[in-house]
């Protein structure tokens, strides 16, 4: 009763800042987006989408046909997720460093949505300072320089700002924003990145999320899912939260993780995801394998003998593969008709806990 007491008078002294503190920690979104979520929780009672990169927009041997994709080619069906990389878009405007077109992309995220579908995005972004790609480490200072007071703040700015009109710009005819999964500032936990884990502190990765999220929120994104996807490199719990931004701006834990040697990535799947699931319980978030994948697919019991008997071990939402690149040789993620691992893929189809396009409409 008294602890009762005391806080009745703490709330009517400081019942003003009380209301500002509990605003600002609580994300404000629209329906359609926290609908998304609650959908990405009771995925897991039915088993987890399949998802693939770019899938919708080339494949092998094809470029930007119209309702073509390597996976309903195999299986007869989209996958459930389908993500796209936003990529230099802050530079060109127009397309990606994929070279696929924003407008396809709107198009894209606006059909898998009316299926019943999710996507999500990356983005893979400049060097702001060296104004080569993501990739280039070449200075420590970057994250620093974007940062407010930073000789980059203000055009970074800029940048998310074109990432916010483009974002206000997928709707439906009525105005409803799509719902999307953003997940930016990927596999920090590795230093391959400008934002990577050698490249900036703690403090700054968490600053450069915070100040992405707000301006975000401030040009009236607010129909996005926001995921945190380090690598495989966390060990442990405390080391996967180590730059985590918060539970006020992150709705999806996630990882990626490709297989190189099949040992390894075994071993390497499951630390994450008994990490993830401790991580997801404790902060009650979603949790889903964000990237993964076997460039080429050379084992062709891949689908149901490595990745299915991992992945139904637990409460994952989805599970992504990378894309079946038209340009380069020998990097794809998912089948086609007569790559090797074709007949496994409908196998891992047919499995009663993988997820496509079709069994979207029976989760409610
Ligand atoms: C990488 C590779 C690159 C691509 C980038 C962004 O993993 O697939 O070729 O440009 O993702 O999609």
């Amino acid at each position: 009763m008294r602890k009762l007491i005391s806080a009745i008078i703490v709330f009517s002294l400081f019942g003003s800042s009380c209301q500002f503190s509990e605003e600002k920690v609580k994300p404000v979104k629209t329906l359609e987006a926290e609908q998304m979520l609650v959908k990405l929780k009771k995925i897991p009672v039915y088993g987890f989408m399949f998802g693939h990169h770019d899938d919708p927009v080339y494949g092998i041997g094809w470029d930007g046909d119209e309702e073509r994709s390597d996976v309903k080619s195999v299986c007869g069906d989209y996958p459930a997720v389908m993500s796209f990389d936003l990529g230099r878009m802050e530079i060109n405007g127009d397309k990606t460093l994929d070279n696929v077109s924003l407008d396809r992309i709107r198009k894209e995220v606006i059909e898998q949505y009316n299926r019943g579908g999710m996507s999500s995005f990356s983005w893979h972004v400049d060097n702001p300072s060296t104004r080569k790609d993501s990739w280039d480490v070449s200075d420590s200072t970057v994250v620093k320089s974007v940062l407010p007071g930073g000789n980059n703040h203000a055009k970074f700015i800029g940048w998310l700002d074109k990432l916010a009109e483009y974002m206000n710009s997928i709707t439906l005819e009525d105005g409803t924003k799509i719902p999307v999964i953003f997940r930016p500032w990927h596999e920090h936990t590795g230093s391959w990145f400008w934002w990577g884990q050698n490249l900036c502190s703690t403090e700054e990765y968490k600053a450069l999320w915070r100040m992405t999220y707000d301006r975000l929120q401030e040009k009236g994104v607010t129909q996005l899912l926001y995921a945190y996807s380090p690598g495989s490199e966390p060990k442990d719990s405390t080391a996967y939260l180590e730059r985590y931004p918060g539970d006020d701006i992150i709705d999806l834990i996630g990882v990626d993780i490709y297989q190189f040697d099949k040992d390894n990535y075994v071993n390497d799947m499951e630390k994450s995801l008994d990490i993830m699931t401790q991580v997801s319980k404790a902060h009650d978030k979603v949790m889903a394998v964000t990237e993964t994948g076997y460039e080429a697919i050379p084992d062709s019991l891949w689908w149901t003998e490595t990745l299915l008997p991992i992945v139904e071990k637990y409460p994952v939402s989805y599970v992504l593969v990378w894309r079946n690149a038209r340009e380069r040789e020998n990097h794809y993620y998912a089948p086609y008709p007569g790559q090797v691992s074709e007949k496994d893929f409908v196998k891992f189809y047919d499995s009663p806990r993988t997820l496509f396009s079709k069994d979207m409409n029976n989760i409610k």
